[in-house]
């Protein structure tokens, strides 16, 4: 196998990693998963896709509970969870089209509207990856991925974007260098 094409199948294979790589949301931004956040606005600026995860930070009074559908949301529902997590820094991975549904268990907050609709979307609707990648402040190049559990969460910072500008970036200026490489050889 020649040198090209060994450079074509790494091209190829950078390309289906970063297509495995999906945008982490921190669910309710900088103020993370509390029943002070609006998280209606925070989801109108957030688009879930397919391959995304949804990183819900809190303290112990909180906890997560994802409800089976839009009755039980609107309702405050929580007597028949799909699911239940407490570790204060938990990761949801969105693997399907849909809409999913989350609150917190604590007595009142579902009320005081600490729930969130989430509405996941196929991923292959047209994406720029390089520049407006580029365009996100670049405090979110540097948003901690997944910390692990922090013993002073409420204090500890909380990222409100992604990481994937930085993903984007790393790939565009590999699959340049590769090109360069192309096309001295
Ligand atoms: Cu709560």
């Amino acid at each position: 196998m020649g040198l090209k094409n060994t450079i074509f199948l790494l091209l190829v294979a950078t390309l289906m990693v970063k297509e495995g790589l999906g945008d982490q949301h921190v669910v309710g931004g900088s103020q993370g998963w509390d029943q002070s956040t609006n998280f209606n606005s925070w989801t109108s600026g957030q688009t879930f896709k397919v391959g995304d995860q949804l990183v819900f930070k809190y303290s112990s009074m909180h906890s997560v509970v994802e409800l089976g559908g839009e009755s039980d949301y609107k309702t405050c529902n929580i007597g028949t969870p799909v699911n239940t997590m407490s570790s204060g820094n938990d990761v949801v991975k969105l693997d399907k089209p849909g809409t999913r549904y989350f609150t917190c268990a604590t007595l009142g907050h579902c009320n005081q509207g600490m729930k969130v609709k989430i509405k996941v979307v196929k991923k292959n609707v047209p994406s720029s990856p390089a520049p407006s990648s580029l365009s996100s402040p670049s405090s979110s190049l540097f948003s901690p991925v997944s910390s692990p559990l922090s013993s002073s969460s409420s204090s500890s910072p909380i990222s409100t974007s992604t990481s994937a500008p930085l993903q984007s970036f790393t790939t565009f200026v590999f699959i340049f260098a590769l090109l360069f490489v192309a096309s001295v050889i």
